[in-house]
């Protein structure tokens, strides 16, 4: 059966509280569209759940989509997924290359707007030298748009400036894995949803940003009363609504809460000396190996009573909390912004890991580290294939020079040819575009107009004349058209062809469905035409389409422990998404890694069950991390704090959601979340407005008043234009991952 748009007005109406559509419901077809012509197999271009998805095509347009029954979402999908069709034809798509004269974006053709991009870039280069150029790039763009990219800058223009919004997403996460098993990405897949007996979700909103999976969190639940689930946010957030154990601390602390239940884990002796003894090594934030005891000294700073006494959550709470984790037959934490988006992003990273390797909750199916993904393909696209500042592809490191040296000879480059030192990482790149040191930037399938933290010190920088942006963007009126200086169309979603690799290391193949509008063009076709026009050499960049560059990757991919030979272009088209490593075509893909005769990088003869072959000894790590405080804590000028992030119904800053009307009207604002007692003391109602100011900017939002967030605390959703919370959020960053700490801020608020 499927949906009619007038009947998911009805349910778009509640669709916060509805969490999937699916199974009997699962298309949501255009009024009067009738049987599709043809249904081809693609992935959702939001969340990195990454649920497979049909698109249905009929005259050559996209009427339809409905849940792919063979991915790992079963014909699920959330609204946003379901309601796709009506993006790709807004009245603001951009159809056409446009260049900006006298201060106004004028049509052009695209062989002028290339030539003056190329002109730009070519100067920028012989006048400042290659760190003056950078490319800026998005977890959203295919894994073929953005290898690409990244080989262009790195190895045909000299040029390590190649960074993107994961930076903003998942450095910390990068950063945790990496400091703890020594390779990046998760250990497990979505089935250890289905065996865990307990969860554990800290900082993330599963429920409205990663629907799907929580729908299946909560069938596991609700099959089995004895699942237990813990949930660690400061707002009771529809996720924290089903939890067992809701844990609302003071935004920031929950470094000391998890070293707490560590502390707990330890006195109980719940902890699992057989594995920690064989298969971890415990090491000080100083990088000192020391033994066990050394921990167990560390943790006394973190009895229940010192944690509850800093974070607010009461001492008999963590206690409870930390048996259920460690008794649970199989405990799985998930993750995301909560942890990742802080100056402690990294260390709160490792402090998960922590519990798993101290009870040995790892490596079996239904227990697992698992950090959620936020956008589609910022793993499979960017993580895996190096794109961003400090990578090369299959996690090595511009900085080693015996990394260059491996990934100069697979690319066939002149020894020394990838400049040795790192690039700018996404604060600094901008920081320095706006003080127009660096000169030009390509930007594709980002806003960051609108995404950047403190972001009016880049928006003024955009607008200066010494410094030149090229965008590529569907649609006119997202932020950062504003400001760019040549405007270039480019196909989107269903109109090209790439793969997307989503939380779960499952690799899955987007097929082309329709032509793309006008004159728009897959990004890959405009950065291949970019390369060419800058000389870069055609032995470098050899490509003819998409299909050619993920073959180089994924011959690459075979001598790294990425290894996914097995994932050819035809298993794509066949099948709804494979999980690397994967190293021949007759592979099934990976569940569980570091795992004998579950990892095919580990030998079968290998001596111990457990291998984490990202460390030299094979050992993963347990990180002594303290617990420190906000860049910017609240004080008596700036008394409570800001907290932001997302909505069910839209996708970051709008120009896609909003384009739907039954997910424009569910929030047409942004607003702002108080807890009731602060209203009280505000004298602040339901509805009122409310100024908000933090030490950057001000700004009046209309006031929610709830339990939802603890007292002390605000939180503003970010997806709205007219309501940057961006003017007022902070750029501080994390030392290691480089991310910026958008959910704690200072804030004075009153009554408008
Ligand atoms: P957020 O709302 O950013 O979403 O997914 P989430 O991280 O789940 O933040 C999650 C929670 O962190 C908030 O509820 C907030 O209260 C909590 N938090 C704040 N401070 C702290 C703290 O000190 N400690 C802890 N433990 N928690 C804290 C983000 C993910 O969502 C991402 S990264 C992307 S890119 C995608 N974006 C997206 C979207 O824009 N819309 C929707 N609907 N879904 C999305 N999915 C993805
Ligand atoms: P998006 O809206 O996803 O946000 O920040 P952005 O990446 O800036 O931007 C994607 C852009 O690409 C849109 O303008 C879209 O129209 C365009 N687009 C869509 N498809 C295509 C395509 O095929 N090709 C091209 N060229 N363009 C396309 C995301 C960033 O924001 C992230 S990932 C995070 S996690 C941060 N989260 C966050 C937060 O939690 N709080 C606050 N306050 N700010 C945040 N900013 C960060
Ligand atoms: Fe798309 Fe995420 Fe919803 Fe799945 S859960 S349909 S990937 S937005």
């Amino acid at each position: 059966m499927e949906l009619t748009r007038r009947e998911v007005l009805k349910y778009a109406a509640a669709s916060s509280a509805m969490m999937a559509i699916g199974g009997p419901m699962s298309s949501v077809m255009a009024a009067d569209a009738g049987e599709p012509d043809k249904w081809v197999k693609s992935v959702c271009r939001f969340c990195g759940t990454g649920c497979g998805v049909m698109v249905g095509v009929k005259d050559g347009k996209v009427v339809t989509v409905k849940g792919d029954p063979n991915n790992h979402n079963e014909g699920f999908l959330c609204l946003k997924g379901a309601l796709m069709p009506p993006i790709v034809y807004a009245k603001e798509r951009v159809t056409k290359p446009y260049i900006r004269k006298n201060g106004v974006l004028k049509p052009a053709s695209w062989d002028e707007a290339m030539s003056l991009v190329v002109s730009k870039f070519k100067g920028a280069i012989k006048e400042h030298g290659p760190t003056s150029v950078a490319y800026y790039g998005s977890g959203q763009a295919l894994t073929e748009e953005t290898y690409l990219a990244s080989k262009i800058w790195k190895a045909g223009l000299g040029s390590n400036n190649v960074e993107g919004n994961p930076r903003l997403c998942m450095a910390s996460a990068v950063g945790g894995y990496v400091t703890t098993f020594g390779k990046d990405e998760p250990c497990g897949s979505y089935d250890d949803i289905d065996a865990a007996t307990c969860f554990f979700i800290i900082g993330s909103n599963m429920s409205e940003c990663h629907p799907i999976l929580f729908k299946r969190v909560a069938k596991r639940k609700q099959a089995d009363p004895n699942v237990k689930i813990i949930v660690a946010d400061p707002r009771r957030t529809n996720t924290a609504r089903i939890a067992d154990e809701h844990l609302s601390f003071r935004p920031g602390t929950d470094l000391a809460i998890m070293n707490a239940m560590a502390y707990v884990i330890i006195q109980e002796e719940l902890d699992n000396q057989r594995f920690h003894s064989k298969y971890v090594t415990f090491m000080t934030s100083d990088k000192k190996k020391v033994d066990f005891d050394a921990y167990v000294k560390f943790l006394e700073d973190y009895t229940p009573e010192k944690a509850a006494k800093l974070s607010g959550v009461p001492a008999d709470q963590i206690i409870r909390c930390a048996k259920m984790f460690a008794e649970a037959s199989g405990s799985m934490s998930f993750w995301c912004m909560g942890l990742n988006q802080r100056i402690r992003g990294v260390w709160a990273n490792n402090l998960v890991s922590n519990l798993h390797l101290l009870t040995g909750q790892i490596g079996k199916t239904g227990a697992t580290p698992f950090s959620l993904t936020g956008q589609p393909n910022a793993c499979g696209g960017v993580r895996d294939t190096g794109g961003l500042c400090h990578l090369l592809p299959a996690g090595r490191l511009i900085k080693k020079p015996e990394h260059r040296a491996h990934v100069e000879k697979q690319w066939g480059l002149k020894p020394g040819t990838i400049a040795p030192k790192p690039g700018l990482h996404t604060v600094a790149l901008w920081n320095a575009f706006s003080e127009a040191k660096v000169k030009a930037i390509f930007v594709i399938c980002t806003n960051p107009a609108h995404s950047m933290p403190n972001v009016n010190i880049y928006t003024e920088g955009m607008k200066r004349d010494d410094n030149f942006m090229v965008l590529s963007e569907p649609f006119m009126d997202a932020e950062t058209v504003k400001y760019c200086d040549v405007l270039l169309p480019p196909a989107f979603w269903c109109e090209k062809r790439g793969v997307y690799g989503c939380s779960e290391r499952r690799y899955s193949l987007l097929d082309q469905s329709v032509e793309p509008m006008g004159e728009c063009k897959p990004d890959v076709e405009i950065l291949l035409d970019f390369a060419k026009r800058m000389g870069v050499d055609p032995k470098v960049i050899p490509f003819k389409n998409s299909d050619d560059i993920w073959e180089e990757w994924r011959i690459m991919s075979s001598e790294t422990p990425y290894n996914f030979a097995g994932i050819t272009r035809p298993r794509l088209e066949k099948e709804s998404g494979i999980l690397w490593p994967c190293p021949t075509e007759d592979h099934p893909g990976t569940k569980i890694r570091y795992v004998r005769g579950e990892d095919p990088n580990i030998p079968k003869d290998y001596k111990n069950k457990y291998h984490f072959y990202g460390k030299p000894d094979g050992r993963a790590v347990i990180w002594f991390r303290p617990y420190k405080g906000a860049a910017e804590e609240p004080d008596n000028d700036y008394p409570m704090v800001l907290n932001t992030g997302r909505v069910i119904d839209h996708w970051h800053t709008g120009t896609m959601t909003m384009k739907v009307p039954e997910l424009r009207r569910s929030f047409p604002n942004a607003y702002v979340e108080v807890n009731t007692e602060d209203a009280k003391k505000y004298g602040i109602q339901n509805g009122d407005d409310v100024l908000l100011e933090t030490r950057r900017d001000k700004m009046v939002f209309q006031a929610k008043v709830s339990d939802v967030c603890r007292p002390g605390m605000v939180f503003v959703p970010w997806f709205d234009a007219k309501l940057m919370i961006n003017k007022l959020t902070l750029n501080a960053f994390d030392k290691g991952s480089k991310q910026p700490e958008y959910k704690i801020c200072a804030v004075r608020i009153k009554k408008a």
